[in-house]
């Protein structure tokens, strides 16, 4: 803690003791205009709603500051238990209508600004989002640390302040370019930056051993690059309740000293400029949504991450319990966002052993009762690795350490299984091959006391497939904590109309309580009730439609059937399923067949990492085929093919609440749990879906009769390798033989001869592990029944009501009681109101 600057004769509370602020529109107004003229210097005549943006939300962040500090000394004071969300991930979005929603302010903000002359909305707008992460895991620990503010639970955010956030996407001649996103260009209001809780991190050199003055050994990591991780809170404002939680995101920077060899010899300006690796740490997200990576750069994050968070719970709970650990794990706990940052595990080794002078058993008992680790996925190639060498270079003393974890953990498999030289194999941290392996899903498993899978399915398939020795090792520590959507921005912040009907229907309890929505059940009956919801959803297809025509130049009809997928663009999500069924109804518009024929216009989104060729090609694809289908006079407004570029936080408020279909239709067993889904499903879209992730969890909750379920099962996807011959099925369906014909002979690509080889061939292959072509028909068939249930507009608006009234599950404030039911166990804070 810092020594205090205020002479001891004041109390130093005096400096900040001030009359709270006011949240009513005159107040707000004032202090409006204060900031615009002399913090940000404009006048009348500044045209951009930006410096508006920015003014209003130095308001806005002015009244969170209150009650952060108050939250800040309620659990100072309560000293209380706390957890710890370690990501490298946090997929804020916007800052502004939501830290007005949780304030309770929006009404009053809206009038005042339309005093003056301003459209709120105008201003929410050119926020930039915050996208510090890349998707579905991301947007997860957004959605995760505004329940806990909510639910009033002391949870901190950890992660990693990128300069620059996920690549904004273009699309020229059909193709994907990725710009850089410098989403901090012009600053950011909602952070404070706190110097003081900079914390040393060190890379590179070597380990000493030495004997300690009580006769110890004891290990020095030295002759280190090190650098400093500085850290920047966030206010992150619970719903309505004066609690105010942080997310301290670290940036890295040089040290202060200069590497002298260099500058007395001349080199000044190469002795500064080698800062700039320091500096590079936090520079850039990493793209890749569910590749292994291997770069050096990113270990090195990811380490930072680890070591500034320990090093800052440490440094706090040394502050008040001096080098005494005893009670820590019963204090704390970090919860590890896949293995991303699961090096922490080594790390507390270290911080304990190295620098508080703890046993290696003292130490090991602390980090396997405050370590808990949540697994995103079960595709192998996602699996963190990383190489013994690299780590050599990079982490010698943590190689050390996960060398001693990994021989004392053989040594317990070895006396469960005794000469079972294969499971030791198999189950080692440490894998064994030309180029030895660090497998950092073990070490989290290793190292935590509680493992845990996204949804039911993904759960049992973890313990029966990926971690299965691990399973039988340790059945007790594995758990399902099924996902969920935060229903603050997921339906009161992106769906105002809605959420007013909700709210005027059945009181706004549902905001804190989903389960709440079942009350909406009965009104599914009530035809009064029905048109005023079809009024809204056709509102928000317009508002849809309207968002998008000035960068498409598309008309598009509300009337139309909104037929929706986006999400990252990968194999296993299959989006060539969905584009295949596209073209059979281009193909059958063609040939005549279109009796009863009802529009349909198929809105496809997302971002493909920029090293996935495969990925790269599918949106290609998909431009391609769109330019085909709507320009042929002949298709008319049956059917449109639309990419919607750049597909993130901002524009997923928009698109969910005004898409009728919801297309979840990933290969079973690929998708862990999946949060797109939850998002439309609450805001009244029906899914077309497989029996994959969280979707079979959406169906139970709403029903066979109120969700188009089609395809293989986990089982039968399974049960199918080794003799699957997707060009038997092609030959004996008519239909998708023509589809397949028409993309082979080149039909959406007449002047780019061969470039969709590859997607065919990958399709056509026995070897395709996502199986498109097997549930081609079963696909073709949902849709029908789809298209059925939509003209009839009695059924479908109750589908719809259904779905949303049947949502409440699928709410983070669910996901989040049971995390902190069985695992985390922290006692709510209440904080005063102010
Ligand atoms: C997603 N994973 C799952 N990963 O795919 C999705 N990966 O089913 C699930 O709903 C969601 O996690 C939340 O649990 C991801 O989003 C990544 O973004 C990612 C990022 C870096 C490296 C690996």
């Amino acid at each position: 803690m810092p020594s205090t600057i205020f002479k001891k004769s004041k109390p130093a509370a005096t400096i900040t003791k001030l009359p709270s602020l006011s949240l009513d529109k005159d107040h707000l107004i004032t202090d409006f205009k204060r900031y615009y003229a002399y913090r940000l210097g404009r006048d009348e005549n500044c045209r951009s709603p930006y410096y508006a943006y920015e003014a209003l939300s130095l308001v806005i962040s002015d009244r969170l500051i209150e009650r952060w500090k108050n939250t800040y000394n309620a659990y100072r004071d309560a000293d209380c238990r706390k957890a710890y969300y370690l990501s490298m991930e946090f997929l804020m979005g916007r800052t502004l209508s939501n830290a007005m929603l949780n304030l309770g302010v929006t009404d009053e903000a809206t009038r005042a600004m339309y005093d003056l002359g301003l459209e709120i909305e105008e201003l929410a707008d050119s926020e930039p989002d915050a996208g510090l992460g890349n998707g579905g895991l991301g947007r997860l620990a957004a959605c995760f640390i505004d329940s806990c503010a909510t639910l009033q639970l002391p949870v901190i955010g950890y992660g990693l302040r990128y300069e620059y956030g996920m690549f904004s996407q273009g699309i020229q001649n059909g193709e994907q370019i990725e710009r850089p996103d410098h989403w901090l260009r012009n600053g950011n209001v909602w952070e404070i930056e706190r110097p003081e809780y900079t914390h040393r991190i060190k890379f590179g050199g070597r380990t000493e051993t030495h004997i300690d003055e009580n006769g110890n050994k004891r290990t020095c990591w030295v002759d280190t690059n090190d650098i400093l991780a500085v850290p920047y809170d966030t206010p992150i404002p619970g719903y309505n309740n004066g609690t105010v939680n942080t997310l301290r995101l670290w940036k890295s920077t040089a040290t202060e000293e200069f590497n002298l060899q260099e500058f007395n010899a001349g080199g000044y300006a190469e002795a500064v400029a080698a800062k700039n690796t320091a500096e590079n740490i936090t520079m850039v997200l990493y793209p890749n949504d569910a590749n292994e990576n291997g770069k050096a750069l990113r270990l090195k994050q990811q380490y930072l991450l680890a070591s500034a968070s320990l090093q800052d719970v440490i440094a706090n709970w040394v502050g008040r319990h001096g080098n005494n650990f005893s009670d820590f794990a019963e204090k704390n706990c970090f919860q590890l966002n896949d293995t991303h940052p699961s090096i922490a595990v080594a790390e507390l080794m270290r911080l304990l052993m190295d620098v508080h002078g703890l046993t290696w058993d003292e130490a090991w008992g602390i980090t396997t009762q405050t370590m808990a680790y949540t697994n995103h996925t079960l595709l192998p190639e996602a699996l963190e690795r990383w190489s013994v060498g690299l780590f050599e270079s990079l982490l010698p003393r943590l190689l050390e350490i996960i060398y001693d974890i990994n021989a004392r953990f053989m040594a317990e498999v070895s006396t469960h299984w005794p000469g079972d030289l294969d499971r030791m194999r198999r189950m080692s941290i440490i894998e064994e091959g030309a180029e030895k392996q660090v497998r950092m899903a073990y070490l989290a498993i290793v190292g935590s006391y509680s493992i845990n899978g996204v949804a039911e399915l993904h759960s049992k398939l973890l313990q029966e497939g990926l971690f299965k020795d691990f399973y039988e090792l340790w059945p007790s520590k594995f758990n399902n904590k099924t996902n969920g959507v935060t229903p603050r921005r997921w339906l009161a912040g992106c769906n105002p109309a809605l959420a007013e009907l909700i709210t005027a229907t059945i009181g706004d309890a549902w905001i804190t309580d989903l389960s709440e929505l079942q009350k909406l059940k009965p009104y599914a009956e009530d035809a009064a009730f029905r048109e005023k919801w079809l009024a809204i959803q056709r509102q928000n297809k317009q508002r849809l439609i309207d968002y998008k025509k000035s960068e498409l130049g598309l008309e598009l009809s509300a009337d139309a059937l909104f037929d929706v997928q986006v999400k990252r663009i990968h194999e296993y999500k299959r989006q060539l399923l969905n584009v295949l069924h596209v073209i059979h109804l281009y193909d059958r518009i063609k040939r005549g067949d279109a009796q009863d024929w009802v529009n349909r216009c198929v809105l496809i989104g997302g971002k493909a990492a920029p090293g996935y060729v495969m990925a790269k090609n599918i949106i290609k694809f998909i431009n391609n085929v769109s330019n085909v289908i709507n320009f042929d006079p002949d298709v008319g407004n049956k059917l449109k093919l639309v990419f919607l570029p750049n597909y993130r936080v901002s524009a997923m408020e928009i698109i969910c609440t005004g898409a009728d279909l919801s297309e979840q239709i990933s290969t079973a067993g690929k998708e862990a749990s999946g949060t797109g889904n939850m998002k439309f499903m609450m805001n009244g879209a029906i899914t077309i879906g497989t029996l994959d992730g969280a979707n079979i969890e959406i169906l139970e909750e709403v029903g066979e009769d109120n969700f188009f379920l089609f395809g293989l099962t986990e089982d039968q996807v399974e049960a199918m390798k080794g003799h699957y011959d997707p060009n038997a099925i092609i030959e004996q369906d008519n239909d998708l033989k023509r589809v397949v014909n028409l993309i082979e002979c080149g039909h959406f690509n007449l002047m780019e001869p061969g470039i969709f080889d590859d997607l065919v061939n990958s399709i056509k292959s026995p070897y395709d592990p996502w199986m498109t072509v097997a549930d081609f028909r079963s696909y073709v068939d949902a849709q029908n029944r789809a298209e059925k249930a939509f003209v009839d507009t009695e059924r479908w608006t109750k589908m719809s009501i259904l779905n949303c009234a049947s949502s409440g599950k699928f709410s983070t404030d669910r996901t989040i009681g049971d995390y902190n039911r069985d695992i985390w166990k922290l006692t709510p804070v209440r904080i005063d109101e102010l």
